[in-house]
């Protein structure tokens, strides 16, 4: 990867995803962009206003900056999809469309993630294999195992260099995620820290995958090194790292916040998109085919997201 696009720079994953590419790149030689200016990531690298639904505009953007890899964020999550599941389907449908396209005219490497939310009810709750039967409930993971079809399409039929990573809910402490089913999971550190209290939308014994932001961008990075010939899957590895309920994230921040206290007000779309999920994936294949292994754990997660935004509140820099 020399010249790199990233298309959605201003959502949860894209946010980081812009400054860890560009310590490790370049500023210069990555290129942010999203629908709208975006505070932060306009100001130490390239920036450009971008509708990746406008595909004219996005071979423009990959022309100008000679871009050789596109990292494809845009999506609108899983229950923000549910409210509105045919903007769900054009939105990250089109911008995938797009970006494959382009991509293959200009002969770029592309990464667009795909999800736990791949999985459907009947898939293997337990270990869910890297390759099993994926019928997702849910209009988000429509598009998403539509994405690993096109993506794995376009590389056998067109020779593209598709590669994608199927991740859990990610916990981060810089850009807010939204219209996500596993959101709780950064909300609930937000709130204990402000209030001392949560209410969580999502059932106590609900299991769902999750992930540390610092080993969801190393994942980015370390599959898109990877030696292809190494690569029997590409779109999409099953990537984990911990599992947890409501409960248990709940308990492991109590411990360390004795006054906290959470209660439920159960989002009932929230709750069958959570209940249709794996509990925990099997990402055997991520760690023999490019060596994915994960550094963070619940306990060091909940650690640092304390303190970070502890810190923040005590520098004003949150209200
Ligand atoms: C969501 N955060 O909840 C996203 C993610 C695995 C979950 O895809 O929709």
């Amino acid at each position: 990867m020399k010249k790199i696009l990233i298309v959605g720079a201003g959502g949860q994953i894209g946010s980081e995803l812009t400054y860890h590419l560009r310590k490790i790149y370049g500023a210069s030689n990555v290129v942010a962009s999203d629908i709208r200016r975006t505070p932060g990531i306009t100001d130490d690298g390239p920036f450009e206003v971008l509708d990746v639904l406008e595909a004219q505009r996005l071979a423009f953007l990959v022309h100008k900056y000679n871009i050789d890899t596109i990292f494809n964020l845009v999506a609108l999550l899983s229950a923000t999809g549910e409210k509105n599941p045919i903007g769900a389907w054009r939105i990250n449908m089109g911008a995938l469309m797009n970006t494959l396209e382009v991509a293959t005219s200009f002969g770029c490497s592309v990464f667009t993630p795909s999800s736990i939310g791949a999985f459907g009810p009947n898939s293997p709750k337990d270990k869910t294999p890297q390759d099993t039967v994926m019928r997702p409930t849910t209009m988000y993971g429509v598009c998403k195992v539509s994405g690993e079809l096109l993506g794995d399409y376009y590389h056998q039929r067109f020779g593209l260099d598709t590669r994608s990573v199927r991740f859990p809910g990610i916990i981060s402490n810089v850009t807010l995620p939204g219209g996500g089913t596993t959101d709780y999971a950064v909300e609930i550190f937000y709130e204990a820290i402000k209030n001392k209290r949560f209410t969580c939308p999502v059932p106590e014994n609900s299991y769902m995958d999750m992930m540390y932001m610092p080993d969801a961008l190393n994942a980015c990075v370390q599959l898109m090194e990877a030696d292809p010939s190494k690569l029997k899957h590409r779109n999409s590895f099953n990537i984990a790292s911990m599992s947890f309920t409501p409960e248990i994230i709940y308990k492991a921040i109590k411990k360390r916040m004795p006054e906290f206290e959470m209660t439920y007000d159960i989002d009932p779309v929230k709750a069958a998109i959570a209940d249709s999920w794996p509990n925990m994936l099997d990402d055997t294949c991520a760690r023999e085919e490019w060596g994915w292994a994960p550094k963070w754990d619940l306990e060091s997660m909940t650690d640092d997201m304390l303190k970070i935004i502890g810190q923040k509140y005590k520098d004003g820099l949150l209200k």
